[in-house]
């Protein structure tokens, strides 16, 4: 079984998480998880936190001599900022003047439903975990999940394809393994580049009106093979746990598979891929990939493509209506210092999430505690099917 947790407030000291159920043996080195660490850095409409972090990861266990022990490996992320928030974030009691609190809640945000659920006045106590901040400790795990499934000739790549109603409707022609390269140079990671330019265009008129915005991201994934995931019971079903890892990330509000929602639109004799001979006896393949690789709960081996829509950022530089809860005064909601869009780095940390999970899709149906092990298994199985 693959688990993972993760701590850590976004101005506290450090960032910590811990992954346990990975077998041995898999080469794993810092600068494996800081090369996804810098692509979530990445995107036009970023704040100024991201030139502040170098995201500087540890290993503090679970590998020696760069190979994965089996053991649960566990990882740290310092905060830069912290040197900033000392006495504010310190875990020791405190008992000097107050500052930084967070009294009016922002729309859209945790701060309100947090803050009467924990009882905490301060609402700064629900931002500081609520902040997608902690999903830098997340692509850290990933990583590690993405290093063992690309041992095993999986690879996971993503692309912007909407931000506010700038949207991007071409296909990419290229394999998932190339994706990130081109698409990382993007300032969006849009692939089309006169989109783009639409979409920074956008981003800098948000900005200049203290607005934000969100948008839609694609994570495609290559090499799985079929039959992860299963129709037996409802909670087998892989789509459900794609989705619930995807709609875990901070501000997504929906997610689809394949070509999703349009589905409904269109009748089956056009929604459904046919099948034809595969060349290979008692074996057919699809032209077509309608259903995103997944069919009743089960990968069918083609390419898996899901997407998710992310609501823009609740921070907003001219702020929404709100109330100061202690004088119930109508006034603006809190202002701190935040992303204009963050689509580009959601759909990095989308590969991340999908990372995690289909690895422990991969370990589920294969099994082992060793690499090798679980690599002979999986030859084994692509040879049958
Ligand atoms: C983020 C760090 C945060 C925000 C952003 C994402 O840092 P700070 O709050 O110190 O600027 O920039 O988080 C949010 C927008 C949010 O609502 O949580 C990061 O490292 O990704």
């Amino acid at each position: 079984m693959l688990r993972f947790l993760t701590a850590g407030e976004s101005h506290g000291k450090a960032l910590v998480g811990i992954i346990e159920g990975l077998p041995s043996q898999i080469s794993l080195v810092a600068e494996d998880l800081q090369k996804d660490l810098r692509r979530r850095k990445l995107g036009y409409g970023r704040g100024t936190r991201q030139k502040m972090e170098d995201d500087a990861v540890q290993i503090l266990s679970g590998v020696r001599h760069g190979k994965s022990l089996g053991s649960p490996i566990a990882l740290c992320i310092e905060n830069k900022d912290y040197k900033n928030w000392l006495h504010i974030m310190q875990p020791e009691p405190y008992d000097g003047p107050a500052e930084r609190l967070l009294e009016v809640p922002r729309p859209g945000h945790a701060d309100y439903v947090g803050g009467l659920k924990y009882q905490h006045e301060d609402m700064r106590n629900v931002l500081e975990r609520a902040s997608a901040r902690e999903t830098t400790i997340r692509v850290a795990l990933g990583a590690v999940a993405r290093k063992f499934l690309s041992d095993l000739d999986i690879h996971i790549a993503s692309r912007v394809i909407q931000i506010g109603r700038v949207a991007d409707t071409s296909q990419v022609p290229h394999p998932v393994q190339e994706w990130n390269h081109l698409i990382d140079q993007r300032p969006t990671r849009c692939f089309t580049p006169e989109v783009d330019q639409k979409m920074v265009q956008l981003i800098e008129q948000a900005k200049k009106d203290g607005d934000t915005l969100g948008g839609i991201f694609e994570v495609a994934i290559d090499g799985l093979p079929l039959g992860l995931g299963s129709y037996v019971q409802w909670d087998r079903r892989l789509e459900g746990d794609l989705s619930k890892a995807m709609m875990s990330l901070n501000a997504i509000k929906g997610v689809e598979i394949g070509r999703g929602f349009e589905l409904a639109k269109i009748p089956g004799s056009e929604a459904h891929d046919s099948f034809v001979p595969a060349g290979k006896p008692h074996r057919v393949i699809s032209p077509t990939n309608h259903a995103g690789g997944i069919v009743g709960g089960m990968t069918t081996g083609q390419r898996l493509l899901i997407k998710a829509a992310m609501k823009p950022i609740a921070t907003l530089m001219s702020p929404l209506p709100s109330v100061k809860l202690s004088n119930d005064e109508i006034t603006k909601a809190h202002v701190e210092r935040s992303d204009v869009c963050a689509v580009p780095a959601a759909a990095v940390i989308g590969e991340s999430l999908m990372a995690l999970e289909l690895a422990k899709q991969m370990l589920e149906k294969f099994g082992g505690d060793s690499l090798e092990e679980i690599k002979s298994r999986v030859d084994e199985w692509r040879k049958n099917t």
